[in-house]
């Protein structure tokens, strides 16, 4: 038995907490966790004892722990991964992205004050898709350079992002780092505008599983075409981001 472990017999043990007219037991339980979550004596990542452990601390039975356990991941308080048991969920607070402002994902995480990162899931030259051909004004003899990331803030997964560019914009997307902008406005290249196609979606396993929540969790579906100055299309970006972070806000003026 180590620290956490009798830290969470202390924590789970039914005197604390338990109450006769406190309502459905499942209940009680959720609230127990969710405030141990929220004041901190769960920490993120933290793992949560296995469902069996938690019925014996608790003095519930197995039916009543499962219950209060699949509402908490419902409701993005623990997230449970095949194999390796249930874990605190890291909190991100909801974010709000404006529509009429034409930023990187870098840009919008330093706004915040996080620290952005990306990991390259997938990344190549490639001749372009029929859609891709349209969206970007190309020729079927151009490659393009495709390259799909999942981006995160403060190491929380909020989306996966898949850049298609001509190469003679990126002609080599191992180059690509943290910032795709970044890397094109070393070039001198900066999109100046863009139309983005927002629709809702659920989360396939592989997505959920990246973006560390449930499979089927509604998401947002953006599709990105960036366009230089000049008129011409530079960017294509078709990115999964997760719902219960995002909203994307708009300002309407009186037409
Ligand atoms: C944003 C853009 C995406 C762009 C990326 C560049 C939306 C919906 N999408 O995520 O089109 O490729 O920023 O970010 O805002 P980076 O410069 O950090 O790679």
């Amino acid at each position: 038995m180590d620290a956490t472990d009798i830290d969470q017999s202390e924590l789970f043990s039914a005197t604390s907490w338990q109450q006769r007219s406190g309502g459905p037991r499942y209940l009680q339980l959720y609230r127990h966790i969710q405030a141990a979550i929220k004041d901190g004596r769960l920490a993120v990542t933290t793992s949560l004892p296995a469902e069996r452990e938690l019925a014996s601390l608790t003095g519930l039975s197995r039916v009543t722990v499962r219950k209060a356990m699949s509402q908490l991941v419902a409701d993005g308080l623990v997230v449970q991964r095949r194999g390796s048991g249930s874990f605190v969920a890291p909190q991100m607070k909801r974010m709000e992205q404006s529509l009429s402002a034409l930023t990187s994902f870098t840009e919008d995480m330093q706004r915040r004050g996080k620290t952005s990162s990306s990991e390259t899931l997938s990344c190549g030259i490639y001749l372009p898709s029929p859609e891709e051909i349209v969206a970007l004004g190309l020729t079927s003899d151009v490659q393009v350079s495709r390259i799909t990331r999942l981006r995160r803030a403060d190491g929380v997964p909020l989306a996966i992002e898949t850049s298609t560019l001509s190469t003679e914009f990126v002609p080599d997307p191992n180059r690509i780092e943290t910032s795709l902008y970044e890397e094109l406005s070393q070039e001198g290249i900066r999109p100046s505008r863009a139309i983005q196609r927002i629709s809702a979606c659920n989360l396939s396993e592989d997505q959920a599983a990246l973006l560390e929540v449930s499979e089927g969790d509604a998401a947002l579906l953006i599709d990105r075409t960036a366009y230089l100055s000049s008129g011409r299309a530079i960017e294509l970006t078709s990115g999964v981001y997760r719902g219960d972070i995002y909203d994307f806000v708009a300002e309407l003026r009186n037409a």
